[in-house]
């Protein structure tokens, strides 16, 4: 692409500023072509960014390795950046733009010398759509240019789309010297602007994911009336052969990815289920002119978490990273293929190449008999989600896919029976407000301690959260016919610390138990205080056999839990002070008062 195509005088501008700042020695236009991303692939192997794999096993897939300090998102050096704090809330790290801006500026200066500034016209959402947002990454990382040439739709049509007036996010992207103490990832929502340095991780570095279409998206979906959320998009493929739509959000290491591709059990595939994936992690959602939810994925790939993928856990996912896929901080065997923890098969017994670099065996333990892991706990793929064999048809739709039903879920040992469904719109967005998850064994910190994370979104939520669920109810008021909430609990366990639900495709059962409900099929439910559940004859269970009474505990609602879980809501609504909506304290009442009244 030459310069002369590019007709946006206000991106000409800002680059331009840019390349004064950063002192890059060249700049290459993306333009989305197979040659440039061949070539490009062929530089980051030379450059070591990229270890090529066995081709004839793993076509069109390479290795990246990160740094050992930089391997996930790094939420203490996160910050949206507002003139007043208020606007950022009490859920996010806050630093005034100037202040921002200057400490930035000091680490990007002259940071690209010697090195090539990659300019990346991106569109979130299908080129052209009403759904979609453009933005342009500037990047010194070859390996960003690869993985966002996978996650977006990249290259000259995007600025075509842009044509000579139109409306960017800004993002700036520099590796600087990859060094922790001198890492920001910042956002500016009324600059509409991303600043960020230091890091070469995905969730950091890929600016149109989670800085974009999270934190910039939410301040302006707010604003535009719509809403960007932290949600995976299904389809499923009713016996009748419709297609109703779900959305779903769960915290981290929940298994959204595994639910959106989910493959049905044999009993309810026999009976004629089928799922089409749309996305698994990012939803934005706009209010059609039929007066209902309408949902695009923003993304066009996947960047997930390869430790614990195998044939049991996500068959699709399996096929889906056999080609075109970019791994990072895997094991590399012998023979130029992968193994992680919780892969198809036994660890290499001759071992390989860990994810530092290191030569690694099984069971390889540490100074303090710790084990070392061959793959990184947050290793990921980045694979385009047309590789994937449930891809949903309608992935390039401009309107999206309507949307039936409202999921939210967290991971509770107790409290929280399989599936409830709220009483109405402010009751689900009450639902979603007090989500929270519990840490296991896996995570630092103290077993079974809840923490909160409303709507899966407070890492990602680019405003004060207190606004947004205002703006939740706000949506509510806007729509004739809303989806249905619903809430799910995959984890409850036994007094043995079991699970009782095994999970994975089995979680059908329960998704068909929520789609009867939107379509007025199961009537006779249970109404309980904390929202409607189902009979346990209403879940299908053919060709699932569970011992006797564990449906009966996984719906069982206990009174004493729900009376502890009011305290910390109340404790964490607390925090928001007189922002927090009046409409969701009644909820907390209304629940109490249910509960309380039912003793
Ligand atoms: C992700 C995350 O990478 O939620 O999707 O951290
Ligand atoms: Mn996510």
């Amino acid at each position: 692409m030459t310069k002369s195509h590019i007709h946006n005088k206000k991106l000409i501008a800002w680059v331009n500023k840019m390349v004064r700042m950063c002192e890059p020695d060249e700049i290459v236009w993306i333009d989305g072509s197979n040659e440039q991303r061949k070539k490009l692939e062929e530089e980051a192997i030379t450059g070591g960014e990229l270890i090529p794999l066995n081709q004839a096993k793993l076509p069109d897939c390479f290795l990246h390795r990160t740094s050992i300090d930089d391997v996930a998102r790094t939420e203490h050096l996160t910050f949206i950046c507002t003139k007043r704090k208020r606007d950022a809330g009490p859920n996010n790290n806050w630093m005034p733009p100037g202040l921002a801006y200057r400490k930035a500026k000091a680490i990007f200066k002259g940071a690209m010398r010697a090195r090539t500034m990659y300019v990346i016209p991106f569109s979130m959402g299908p080129v052209g759509s009403p759904f979609s947002k453009i933005g342009v990454e500037l990047t010194d990382s070859c390996y960003v240019v690869l993985n966002m040439l996978i996650m977006t739709r990249a290259g000259e049509p995007v600025l075509r789309q842009l044509e000579e007036n139109g409306e960017f996010t800004k993002c700036l992207h520099s590796k600087a010297q990859l060094d922790i103490n001198k890492r920001l990832i910042l956002h500016f929502p009324q600059d509409n602007t991303i600043w960020s340095v230091g890091s070469g991780y995905g969730g950091n570095v890929l600016l149109g994911k989670k800085c974009l279409s999270l934190r910039i998206a939410s301040y302006l979906a707010r604003r535009e009336h719509w809403l960007a959320e932290h949600m995976l998009i299904m389809g499923i493929e009713e016996p009748n052969g419709q297609i109703k739509y779900i959305v779903a959000a769960f915290p981290s290491a929940c298994g959204k990815t595994n639910l959106a591709m989910l493959v049905p059990p044999e009993g309810l595939k026999k009976k004629g289920y089928r799922i089409w994936t749309v996305g698994d992690d990012i939803a934005w959602m706009r209010i059609d002119s039929d007066g209902t939810l309408w949902a695009i994925n923003p993304e066009s790939g996947f960047f997930g978490v390869v430790p614990g993928t195998n044939s049991k856990t996500n068959p699709n996912m399996v096929e889906t990273i056999k080609k075109n896929t970019i791994y990072t901080n895997v094991l590399l065997k012998p023979d130029g293929t992968l193994w992680w923890e919780g892969a198809d098969g036994e660890a290499p017994p001759t071992g390989g190449v860990d994810w530092r670099g290191q030569p690694w065996v099984p069971g390889a333990v540490d100074a303090l008999g710790k084990p070392i892991l061959g793959a990184h706990p947050n290793s990921r793929f980045t694979v385009s989600i047309t590789n994937c064999p449930s891809a949903s048809f309608r992935l390039e739709q401009h309107h999206g896919v309507p949307i039936s039903a409202i999921v939210f879920g967290g991971r509770r040992a107790h409290l929280a029976p399989l599936v409830y469904e709220s009483f109405g719109w402010q009751h689900g967005v009450f639902v979603g407000a007090t989500m929270a998850s519990e840490l296991t064994a896996a995570q630092v910190g103290k077993i079974g301690q809840v923490r909160r994370d409303p709507m899966a979104m407070l890492p990602f939520c680019g405003y004060n959260m207190a606004d947004y669920f205002r703006h939740w109810l706000d949506m509510g008021r806007r729509m004739t016919k809303r989806p249905q909430i619903f809430h799910v609990n995959w984890f409850r366990t036994d007094a043995q610390g079991k699970f009782l639900w095994p999970g994975f495709g089995e979680n059908l059962r329960v998704l068909e138990w929520i789609l009867d409900r939107c379509n007025n099929k199961a009537e006779a439910v249970v109404k309980t205080p904390v929202g409607y559940i189902p009979r346990a004859s209403d879940i299908d269970m053919t060709g699932l056999e569970l011992p006797s009474g564990t449906l009966k505990k996984l719906l069982a609602i206990d009174k004493k839990e729900w009376f502890e879980e009011l305290k910390g809501i109340k404790a964490f609504f607390k925090q928001f002070k007189k922002d927090l909506p009046q409409e969701l304290w009644q909820e907390y009442e209304d629940l109490k008062s249910r509960l309380e009244s039912n003793e």
